[in-house]
């Protein structure tokens, strides 16, 4: 009979946002007249705007036409994709022959780690998005350093707890703490990982809702850090392409294995194997959000969803709140009860999703993240709510 990958027994039963489905389904099978408000997954809810709506039609009606038709396109994606990102996201740091075209973040996240494989030791933020953790395991990944990030401090961890690691897994804004790294702490990352020879992985995945302009939106604003570090994004929270699933890595050329070996040509042989190109209707949209028009709809939307979280945290200023600044989420802290217990009790009492904390890593207990991704409507319903907030914790 055919083995089980071993590595599947290291992890959890189930990934952290279907679990909470299966919570929310349990809840609605016995009250089924609950009107549940999400402020769980981390999921756009705005319609997009006419310019970016308009692309993405266009995208779709030029495969209507013989002249305009096209199949397969180049792995990398489309040049001109390339080059808008280059110029209008890294303001020329970076080349257009640098940056390569994905569906999303999590599924270059997944490659990423299938590029570096087992035999490495990482380090990453704890919290942390769980795919950098479930998605190591996955490869076998054994030699794993949590570097706690807790209030005390400052969301920013003790880098010489991760000595020696090959890889650092780094997000900023950060996903779900809301901590947004400032010039001076990315500089200290940057020379860390120069010191130590150990490779960045930067998510940068909502750099889009960065307004302290002392918080750089990528980790190349940093001098030196294209010999160590490599960036993944999306266009997901930045233009709500969650659904239309639009990405893209920068991998320096100045990167290099120990050996000497170039990792952005062993990236290209990976992608040119194993991917096949991001839809030509998604690259089409993606034209269209980095064009002129389409970035004035992008500010709005985020505008947007920052003023939800402004609100949220406004109705929750009587407990302890981090981010909701320059992130869409922000971190609560429930003292003396773990993340599942209020998890369930917001579920139960006052029928809101919320995420729990401890699933983004063990200094996350005691924590729940409420996600700004919403419409206003239900973020007032929400603040609504918190009046009972009182009567349980
Ligand atoms: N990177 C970070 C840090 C994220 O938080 C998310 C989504 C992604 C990447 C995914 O980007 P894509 O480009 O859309 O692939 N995090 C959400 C959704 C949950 C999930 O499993 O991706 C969240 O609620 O944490």
């Amino acid at each position: 009979m055919t083995k089980r990958n071993p590595n599947f027994a290291n992890l959890k039963d189930h990934y952290l946002f279907p679990e909470i489905n299966q919570r929310k389904k349990a809840f609605l099978a016995e009250h089924p007249e609950a009107k549940l408000i999400s402020l769980g997954i981390g999921d756009t809810t705005e319609p997009l705007l006419p310019h970016i709506t308009s692309t993405l039609c266009q995208g779709a009606s030029s495969l209507g036409e013989r002249d305009t038709y096209t199949g397969y396109g180049p792995e990398q994606g489309y040049s001109d994709l390339r080059e808008i990102i280059a110029k209008t996201i890294y303001r020329g740091s970076v080349t257009p022959d640098e940056v390569f075209i994905s569906d999303g973040a999590k599924c270059d996240i997944g490659r990423l780690q299938l590029l570096f494989g087992s035999d490495v030791s990482i380090a990453l933020q704890d919290p942390a998005y769980p795919v950098y953790l479930d998605g190591s395991i996955m490869q076998g990944v054994s030699r794993i350093t949590l570097l706690p990030c807790t209030p005390e401090n400052d969301f920013f961890p003790d880098l010489t707890k991760a000595k020696g690691c090959d890889l650092l897994y780094f997000c900023s804004p950060n996903n779900p703490t809301g901590a947004t790294a400032t010039r001076q702490q990315l500089k200290s990352l940057v020379d860390f990982a120069r010191e130590q020879r150990s490779i960045i992985i930067y998510d940068s995945a909502y750099s889009a809702y960065i307004q302290n302009s002392d918080c750089p939106k990528s980790i190349f604003e940093i001098e030196g850090a294209k010999e160590v570090a490599l960036e993944t994004s999306s266009f997901s929270k930045m233009a709500g392409f969650t659904g239309v699933r639009l990405g893209w890595t920068v991998v320096p050329k100045d990167l290099f294995f120990e050996d000497g070996s170039s990792v952005h040509k062993d990236w290209s042989r990976l992608i040119s194997t194993l991917f096949n190109g991001a839809s030509n209707i998604a690259q089409n949209g993606g034209l269209g959000v980095l064009s002129e028009r389409g970035l004035e709809e992008v500010k709005t939307h985020i505008a947007f969803y920052l003023e939800n979280a402004r609100l949220l945290k406004e109705a929750l200023e009587n407990f302890e709140v981090y981010g909701g600044e320059n992130a869409p989420y922000l971190w609560v802290k429930f003292p003396g009860k773990s993340s599942w217990e209020v998890f369930q009790e917001f579920l139960e009492e006052l029928h809101l999703v919320t995420t729990p904390g401890s699933g983004f890593g063990p200094s996350g207990e005691g924590f729940l993240r409420f996600s700004a991704f919403s419409s206003r409507e239900n973020v007032q319903k929400a603040i609504k709510r918190f009046s009972k907030i009182s009567t349980f914790v």
